[in-house]
């Protein structure tokens, strides 16, 4: 299946450079989008639209002309709330506006780990667990994902939100071991996020085939999606750096280090 055009935000980032390439297979343009700086158009392929989320009408404009929308934009880390308000509570709520009043009919959101950060690593849970956000990053997040469900129970445009674990070259710490997400079971991730039929508003764990997992993805089974990697591989050279104190929170939370960032001095 293909798209005409498909709208990925979050262009810029780290994960945003990796799907630029990877996802062109499945449209016939891609329009790319972020506030920080892209690399030019390759070809007819591509188009570079910048804009900043937190602008309506430029999200509005932004929107306009696509079928479907890969969201990653925003602010990836724990950061002052005025940050997070702009670029992910506004932004998200300017991308679905967009989306109704344009006609798109499927979303695909950048969404988090942090949103369930305060499980603790002996914690096993689904999708239908309570969400546990571990700061003003991972609210953003749970809030998104509330849009994505209002967006569907009242305007019927379909979203699978991914929460995504960590996706990097390769896993850079213990915590990582479990929550690593290869950047090849992301690229088929959303590629099934975008071409599965009927997936109303579908929550999944972004992580690869790794050995020791906290997350059950049986609720988005109906998304095929079937991880190929394994942090396993990498398992000598993370066990090499040193030990984690038990009391450490990447020890301890689902979340880690996400869990005592803040409050920024204010
Ligand atoms: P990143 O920080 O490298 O990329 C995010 C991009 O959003 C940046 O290029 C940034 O310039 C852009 N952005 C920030 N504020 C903006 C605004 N107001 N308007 C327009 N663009 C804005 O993050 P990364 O790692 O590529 O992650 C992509 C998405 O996936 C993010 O939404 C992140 O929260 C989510 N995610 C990533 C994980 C990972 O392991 N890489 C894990 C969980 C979620
Ligand atoms: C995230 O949500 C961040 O965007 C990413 O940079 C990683 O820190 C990841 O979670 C993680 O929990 O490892």
């Amino acid at each position: 299946t293909r798209l005409h055009r498909l709208l990925l935000t979050g262009a810029a980032g780290g994960l945003g450079k990796v799907l630029r390439e990877r996802l062109q297979p499945y449209a016939d343009v891609i329009r790319l989008s972020d506030i920080g700086t892209m690399a030019p158009a390759a070809s007819a392929a591509e188009e570079v639209v910048p804009c900043d989320l937190a602008d309506k009408q430029a999200v509005d404009a932004l929107v306009a002309g696509c079928d479907a929308i890969v969201h990653l934009g925003g602010v990836s880390v724990e950061r002052p709330f005025e940050e997070i308000l702009e670029a992910n509570i506004k932004g998200i709520f300017h991308l679905y506006e967009a989306a109704r009043r344009h006609g798109v009919k499927r979303v695909v959101f950048a969404s988090s780990n942090h949103v369930i950060g305060f499980y603790k690593q002996d914690e096993h849970i689904d999708a239908s667990a309570a969400r546990r956000p571990d700061g003003y990053y991972g609210l953003s997040k749970s809030f998104g994902e509330d849009v994505a469900q209002f967006y569907f129970d009242r305007y019927g445009i379909e979203t699978v939100s991914i929460r995504i674990g960590s996706s990097f070259p390769e896993p850079l710490n213990r915590r990582m071991m479990s929550t690593w997400l290869s950047y090849r079971d992301l690229t088929t991730l959303i590629e099934k996020s975008l071409f599965t039929p009927g997936v109303k508003h579908t929550v999944v764990y972004g992580m690869s085939a790794n050995r020791d997992v906290w997350w059950d993805n049986s609720a988005a089974a109906h998304l095929g999606f079937v991880p190929q990697d394994s942090s396993e591989v990498f398992r000598d050279k993370v066990e090499a750096q040193p030990s984690v104190a038990p009391t450490d929170p990447n020890a301890i939370y689902q979340g880690g280090a996400f869990t005592a960032q803040g409050p920024f001095g204010d």
